[in-house]
């Protein structure tokens, strides 16, 4: 079986694949270094944290993440707390991607699992047929990888998604007038809780990676240079954003800046022969959600289910619904991601703006709203996803 990708997809599915003694080679077009130092998600759903533990990647995270029990919503100035404890009997977990990569890469670095770095020019031939092949090129030499499935984990710029002809593809996209300014900085965080601001100059996010490291975002237009924006002006800018009585950002050194546009996309169906697409390779979501590595890690939960009786009995059933199975939960995780995205992001628009405020003043006061928001932050379960749309999980 070839993975293409060594993101949280790739990875996680190779892991599931080896408890199930089912052999597998990823290939990664970056370094291996390259992929230890990317910066990105933060926040892990209940049961995707209970999954790491169960597939024996969880010491670090139990030993070095964050449970958080809520979260802050903060309008004009005035904090008001999601107790997601609370409300749903569910927690999250704060840890960096970047270590979850970091825990899978080393798990595979002891078990001798075959992940190939640097793989050049991945390409996927004759996935319709019962004898797919991957050619790419390693140290120079083309070389070819003969393989009964093929699993696309390459994220959204990769080249799985493409290979399926467009014409046998629907994709469907919204593309927001916002991006995020994240900046990653070597300072204590000064909330305990991430915390989702709404301000009139744009929305702020004060997240964590550590008691030493704090993650924090800015709302800027999609055509923002990163050049424009010197440390002070990060600063500066969080400190108008976040001003309340009492509240101090705590500045420290930047380790890390990036500008990141924000898009919802899902291409449809998410397979086609022997070719199955898994995380942000088949959708992306904006991140004002937590959502994306959480949809990802899901996906390959269930191509793993489906894979395991394939490769066992040659049983397809499970396969051959591996979309359907995967896109109740999707389109819900698309929904609830747009719907933080436009709850929080100052649109341009002044009546929007209004209906906005009037949104947020009736989450902040309304249980039956925050319940909402909640339960889909922690994460649903497959079961209550499908049985709102009538479907069997
Ligand atoms: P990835 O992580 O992009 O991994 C894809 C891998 O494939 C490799 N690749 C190729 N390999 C071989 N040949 C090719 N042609 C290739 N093309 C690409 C890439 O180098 C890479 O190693 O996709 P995957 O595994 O599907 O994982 C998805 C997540 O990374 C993504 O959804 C999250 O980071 C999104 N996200 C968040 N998700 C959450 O669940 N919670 C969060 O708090 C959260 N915060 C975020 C986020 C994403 C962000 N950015 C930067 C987009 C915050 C931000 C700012
Ligand atoms: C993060 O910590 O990077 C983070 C937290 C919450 C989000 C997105 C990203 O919604």
């Amino acid at each position: 079986m070839a993975i293409v990708g060594a993101g949280p997809a790739g990875l996680v599915l190779a892991r599931l694949l080896e408890l199930a003694g089912v052999e597998a080679v990823v290939l990664e077009q970056r370094s291996r270094d390259y992929c230890l130092a990317r910066v990105r998600a933060g926040v892990l759903e209940h049961d995707i944290a209970q999954l790491f533990r169960d597939i024996g990647v969880g010491a670090r995270m139990d030993r070095d993440g964050l449970v958080h029990e809520g979260i802050e919503l903060q309008v004009d100035g005035i904090p008001h707390r999601v107790d997601l404890a609370a409300l749903t009997g569910k927690v999250v977990m704060v840890y960096g991607q970047q270590e979850l990569t970091r825990d899978l890469i080393e798990h595979f670095d002891a078990t001798e699992g075959d992940v190939r770095f640097e793989a050049e020019d991945v390409a996927v031939h004759d996935w319709t047929t019962d004898q797919p092949r991957v050619t790419y090129r390693s140290e120079g030499e083309e070389r070819e990888l003969r393989c009964a499935i093929v699993a696309g984990c390459d994220g959204f710029h990769g080249v799985c998604r493409d290979t399926i002809p467009a014409g046998d593809r629907r994709t469907y996209e919204i593309a927001y007038p916002y991006a995020w300014l994240g900046i990653l900085a070597q300072a204590p965080p000064a909330t305990d809780e991430v915390l989702y601001n709404s301000h009139g100059r744009g929305f702020s996010l004060y997240s964590m990676r550590s008691h030493e490291v704090s993650r924090l975002y800015l709302q800027v237009r999609p055509d923002e240079r990163i050049e424009d924006w010197p440390d002070d002006r990060i600063w500066q800018e969080l400190d108008t954003r976040f001003a309340r009585d009492g509240f101090h950002v705590i500045r420290g050194a930047t380790i890390e800046k990036s500008v990141t546009p924000m898009r919802s996309y899902v291409t449809e169906p998410m397979q086609q022969g022997r070719l199955f697409l898994a995380g942000d390779a088949a959708h992306i979501v904006p991140p004002t959600g937590a959502k994306g590595l959480n949809l990802a890690v899901r996906d390959v939960v269930r191509l793993a289910a489906a894979l395991e009786p394939w490769f066992a009995t040659g049983d397809a059933t499970l396969l051959d619904r591996y979309t359907d199975d995967c896109l109740a939960r999707v389109w819900r995780a698309e929904d609830f991601s747009m719907y933080m995205t436009r709850l929080l992001h100052v649109p341009d628009d002044p009546f929007e703006r209004r209906t906005q405020l009037a949104r947020l003043r009736y989450v902040c006061s309304s249980e039956a709203a925050r319940r909402s928001l909640a339960e889909n932050y922690v994460g649903l379960s497959d079961a209550a996803i499908a049985a709102t749309i009538g479907g069997t999980p």
